[in-house]
């Protein structure tokens, strides 16, 4: 970025409310919160991004399933995905970041213009972007949204636990609990306020089912191939055969990814964050029990 955007830049975010957040500080821009690393490239692909009418974008607040609809998605879209021989599965060798680029923290984070011209179609992005700042031609163009959420209690209790094991990469000492609960009910927290992240989407989803797939991890804990399924449908890519369903549902599921090598020990270039950070215990109703901890 040249110097007088960097400057116009800085001045901006200076500008905008800041909070206290796992050690750094949370700038609250269009009404939703952000780290500053990750504001110049929303603003940026917020602007400039365009879709294309057969793109695919997945979208959620932080901790809320992403990560498993990151494998999903490419998993249904690549023909690979549905054969027999197991060691085609691109999962085996790419963390599921890999397989589904971030608008802010990967295609727009060194670039406000990146060159996607060499992208293959049906191109598959995602963003934590909220629904009122997501690029205009996202919401006019004929492209799908997959919305992935999950239960605040237990999105509040993964947060916690993958924000303090970054911090403590880092020598930072963890963000006490009543702290950041506290903060996370006041709505500050990346990406959020929370709510209003889900409302946008889930009322857009009631108005344009066919545009949007509106998706709860606990659905998809309860019935992973009924949901799949539904999703391959929406997607466009519906399954002929039910060992095909079951294979997607196997190679994406946490058990399988919390095992492979590289998700044990690759670290992820964009962020510089252990891949292992993003394979928990993936159990539903742990916000709503006393040992938040564990
Ligand atoms: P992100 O926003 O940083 O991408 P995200 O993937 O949305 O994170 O959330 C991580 C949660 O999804 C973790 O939940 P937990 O802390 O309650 O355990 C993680 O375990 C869970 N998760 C990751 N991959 C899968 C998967 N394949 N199946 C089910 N849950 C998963």
């Amino acid at each position: 970025m040249e110097s007088s955007s960097v400057d116009k830049l800085s001045a901006l975010i200076n500008e905008l409310p800041k909070q206290p957040w796992y050690g750094a500080d949370l700038y609250n821009w269009k009404g939703f919160w952000y780290r500053p690393h990750h504001l110049s490239s929303t603003m940026a692909a917020s602007s400039n991004f365009q879709a294309k009418d057969d793109d695919v974008i997945l979208t959620s607040s932080m901790k809320t399933g992403t990560t498993w609809m990151k494998a999903i998605i490419p998993t249904i879209m690549n023909p690979v995905g549905r054969t027999d021989d197991d060691s085609l599965d691109p999962l085996l060798k790419h963390h599921p970041n890999e397989l589904i680029p971030s608008l802010e923290i990967q295609v727009y984070s060194v670039n406000p213009h990146p060159d996607l011209s060499n992208m293959v179609s049906p191109r598959l992005f995602r963003t934590h972007m909220a629904y009122p700042l997501l690029p205009e031609s996202i919401k006019t163009s004929g492209c799908k949204i997959v919305y992935i959420t999950r239960d605040p209690k237990d999105t509040f209790v993964s947060t916690c636990h993958f924000m303090n094991s970054v911090i403590a990469a880092r020598g930072v000492e963890p963000w006490p609990m009543s702290e950041a609960f506290e903060s996370f009910g006041k709505g500050v927290h990346t990406f959020g306020p929370f709510h209003d992240h889900v409302l946008g989407y889930w009322k857009e989803s009631l108005k344009r089912p066919e545009k949007i797939c509106f998706m709860r991890y606990e659905d998809m804990k309860k019935d992973p191939k009924g949901e799949v399924k539904k999703l391959a449908c929406f997607l466009g890519r519906p399954f002929e055969k039910d060992q095909e369903v079951e294979k997607v549902v196997w190679r994406c599921s946490l058990e399988r990814l919390k095992n492979l090598k590289m998700n044990q020990h690759g670290v992820d270039p964009w962020l510089g964050i252990d891949y292992k950070h993003y394979f928990r215990r993936g159990i539903v109703g742990i916000g709503r029990t006393t040992s938040l901890m564990r």
